[in-house]
């Protein structure tokens, strides 16, 4: 349904946020450390019209259904499902004190859901500009991403970090974004896969996400855990020439593995950052490769899918390959030589099939503008 029909008057304007894909830096936002992702050319497009009631209206495209509440009423979980996205960014603007208005907002996305691309917070980040844009209120887009994750810490209670919000509002086309949690700042890195005869592939492997809120928490609390028992605010403060020192004070295995991939993979995204400043994007490769493997054996957060896509993504002549996003499902990415693209992912599919897993698909990485308005 258009808006008229959902709505019965013509929407004033269109905001739209995009999903990302994390090239390296995985399970790093919430300890202090370095991410690097890219925006994709998937996204959430909202439709927007004020009202003067105070109440906000939505609905998406596909459904006919409008949920209805009222920004004074709102209270954490107050809404729920897919709509407790959109409430709970109008309740973080509320209980920060920016004064937006009522809206009704038409939403409709060509993101995957389940794939592990951030469909979540691109629809947080595309609420936000809407709202804020339809009240005439500007916020930094850095300050948004702060809001959208306290959003769906506080409101819908997925204790995330901060990178997806971030990569949703600043990423800039042609280029990954290496955002340090620990000081806040953004370098835009040029990222362009095909200038160097190369194509990064993201693979959706649509695995089911197994367990994946419970097992998402427990490995922020692990980390935790290591991180009081070591004395320090966040495991970005344990140096990487220090890691055997700092695992020799902790009680526990499992603690012991987990904060070895994070104190590596800082390790590793600094110097795929490094890499790809220097212009070698090919020999980032081995880094994701590496990357993988951490993930698989010491955070433990693999599925079948994911390792079987990025085993078979090496065998066929991928220059690197790790799943990437928060794990238990979602996607792969694949560095290959772009004669080689095809080949690797036709191999991807055979392997599946074999196996019985559910067909794959593939996605363009071409990196993309963070959230705008359309018109
Ligand atoms: C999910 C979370 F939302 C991010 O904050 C991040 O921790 C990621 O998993 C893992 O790197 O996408």
């Amino acid at each position: 349904m258009s808006f008229q029909e959902v709505f019965g008057t013509a929407a004033t304007g269109s905001w739209r946020a995009p999903g990302r894909v994390n090239l390296i830096g995985e399970h790093t936002d919430y300890n202090d450390g370095v991410v690097l992702p890219i925006a994709l050319p998937v996204e959430v497009v909202v439709h927007a019209s004020p009202r003067t009631d105070g109440r906000i209206a939505v609905s998406s495209v596909g459904h006919d259904s409008v949920i209805e509440f009222a920004i004074d009423e709102l209270a954490p979980h107050s809404v729920d499902d897919w709509a407790a996205y959109p409430a709970g960014a109008a309740w973080i603007l509320r209980e920060s004190g920016y004064p937006i208005g009522g809206a009704n907002l038409l939403f409709d996305s060509d993101v995957p859901t389940g794939a592990g691309l951030s469909s979540s917070a691109a629809l947080l980040c595309a609420t936000f500009v809407a709202l804020l844009g339809l009240s005439d209120i500007e916020v930094e887009p850095a300050e948004v991403a702060r809001l959208a994750q306290r959003a769906e810490n506080q409101y819908v209670g997925a204790p995330v970090g901060l990178m997806d919000q971030t990569a949703s509002m600043c990423c800039t086309a042609g280029h990954a974004l290496a955002f340090d949690i620990r000081s806040g700042s953004l370098d835009q890195i040029p990222f362009d896969p095909s200038a160097d005869g190369l194509t990064l592939l993201v693979v959706d492997v649509k695995a089911p996400h197994r367990h994946a809120d419970g097992e998402y928490a427990a490995r922020r609390k692990s980390c935790e855990n290591a991180a009081a028992q070591l004395g320090v605010p966040a495991l970005r403060s344990v140096a990487f020439d220090s890691l055997d020192d700092a695992l020799a004070r902790l009680d526990d295995e499992v603690d012991r593995r987990r904060v070895r991939h994070v104190v590596t993979e800082i390790k590793r995204t600094e110097d795929a950052i490094a890499l790809m400043k220097a212009g070698r994007l090919r020999d980032v490769g081995p880094l994701f490769t590496a990357s993988h493997a951490s993930l698989r054996d010491d955070f433990e957060i693999t599925v079948p899918e994911l390792d079987v896509a990025v085993d078979t993504a090496l065998a066929a002549g991928a220059l690197g390959a790790r799943m990437t996003g928060g794990g238990f499902g979602g996607c792969i990415i694949a560095l290959t030589a772009t004669d080689d693209a095809d080949a690797v992912l036709a191999a991807i599919e055979k392997a599946f099939a074999e196996k019985g897993f559910t067909p794959p698909s593939a996605l363009a990485a071409t990196p993309s503008n963070g959230a705008s308005r359309i018109n």
